[in-house]
């Protein structure tokens, strides 16, 4: 700690002769030194230090260390309950979610798994079954893609108004995502031409399974081992997961240690109980893979307040499905739709970036979002969803999500 008395500022005005330095300022860098390389940032930027460091013109600053940080003063978090943690959606900026903000969600906890014992099995319908170490993996060819991850459970409303893009839909995350193409593997083992389905197992406590047709594992499926430039974390499925871009997130098993071609699926637990939707009239929809168009405003949100005047609305929309080719926002509670600026590039699959320029005349309107992909599905609204599927919750619900404004500027959410 420095040895200056109480809260004296470090100002321009003070000399810093080399005693001060050394006795003081200099002491005060030490010790954020030793914190950037690992601990206690945060903790050593108490107040009377920050004032210390008044005029960082004046201090020399702190030395690299082994690992970057983030900076004290933001403190974005997931949220975490037993089985989930949700992205702050409206905490970040552009589409990639930092690496420690991705949202979880396991079934059985994060698995500690030893990198040099990994390893990955295919058989079944195959010429020759092989074993892949994580060593072997890496010597194929490689890919690397940007592209969203969504949890198919991923909606939450509230009556009272009171909750956050992190809190509605914070089961989506975008990484990019470095693997070997499943189709290269599939050469490799043999794939028999009867094969129509495979199983994908995890080597987690929940040993996770579910069967992806096989036309996606020639299409674009990746075996991933790292994200976003690093080795995937332990929680996103390390040290290696399946990616099946813009299928529901269940399927993306992670901890990926076991792949078995076969004629026909599985019916695994998750793809049975689990995983299906109620479509009205005592009937279910079962293997629903692909993630709907969506999109919400993540600017302004609740629990902001906004000011008169100028806002730029903003959000992030995305489909499954493909590219997103238009997003229309309302500032009249729905009545009239304008087409939002899209931040390019708009990629397949992808989390996109939208903006609106807006005045607000300070009279209390809503303001909604909804997303037309490229195949021409246009984003439903919440009655529309609830009549289609006999007004059961359950999973896909990709709903139109309205903020209301309020004439004093407070953000609630209102559903549509
Ligand atoms: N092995 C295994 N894979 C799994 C799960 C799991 O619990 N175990 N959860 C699934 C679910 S329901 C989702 S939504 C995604 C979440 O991926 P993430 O935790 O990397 O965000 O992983 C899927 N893959
Ligand atoms: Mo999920």
């Amino acid at each position: 700690m420095p040895d200056q008395k109480g809260d004296k500022p470090l100002t321009t005005e003070k000399k810093i002769s080399r005693r001060t330095l050394l006795g003081g300022a200099a002491t005060a860098a030490v010790v954020l030194a030793q914190t950037a390389s690992g601990k206690t940032f945060q903790a050593a930027l108490t107040k009377s230090e920050l004032h210390l460091i008044e005029d960082p013109t004046k201090v020399p600053g702190v030395p690299p260390g082994t690992l970057g940080t983030r900076s004290p003063f933001e403190k974005p978090v997931k949220a975490p309950s037993d089985i989930s943690s949700r992205t702050p959606l409206q905490d970040l900026f552009g589409t990639i979610t930092p690496s420690d903000l991705h949202f979880e969600r396991n079934h059985n906890g994060v698995p500690a798994i030893d990198p040099a014992k990994y390893e990955l099995v295919i058989h079944g319908m195959v010429n020759k079954p092989m074993v892949f170490t994580l060593t072997d993996l890496k010597r194929f060819p490689s890919v690397s893609r940007i592209a969203f991850l969504e949890c198919s459970g991923n909606y939450r409303g509230a009556a009272d108004g009171k909750v956050t893009p992190q809190q509605i839909c914070g089961l989506t995350s975008q990484s990019e995502w470095t693997g070997v193409k499943l189709s290269t593997l599939f050469r490799e083992v043999g794939v028999s031409p009867k094969s129509t389905w495979f199983l994908a197992e995890g080597g987690d406590a929940a040993v996770m399974t579910r069967s992806v047709p096989i036309e996606k594992g020639w299409e674009d499926a990746i075996i991933c081992y790292a994200q976003n430039g690093e080795a995937i974390r332990p929680e996103q499925g390390y040290p290696v997961r399946l990616f099946l871009p813009g299928w529901e997130g269940n399927i993306n098993v992670k901890w990926l240690r076991r792949i078995e071609l076969s004629d026909q699926p599985f019916q695994t637990r998750q793809e049975t109980s689990k995983y299906t939707e109620a479509i009205g009239g005592g009937k279910i929809r079962q293997f629903s893979f692909t993630i709907d168009a969506r999109s919400i405003i993540t600017y302004p949100s609740y629990p902001q307040k906004v000011e008169k005047g100028w806002i730029e609305i903003r959000g992030i929309a995305w489909s499954g499905r493909g590219k997103v080719v238009r997003v229309e926002v309302s500032t009249d509670a729905g009545k009239t739709w304008k087409p939002a600026e899209l931040q390019d590039p708009v990629m397949d699959k992808a989390h996109t970036a939208f903006r609106y320029l807006w005045n607000w005349n300070g009279q209390p309107t809503e303001i909604l979002s909804r997303t037309v992909d490229e195949t021409g599905y246009v984003q439903p609204f919440l009655k529309d969803l609830l009549a289609a599927r006999g007004g059961n919750m359950g999973y896909h619900y990709n709903p139109v999500t309205a903020w209301y404004i309020q004439n004093d500027g407070q953000v609630l959410f209102k559903a549509t």
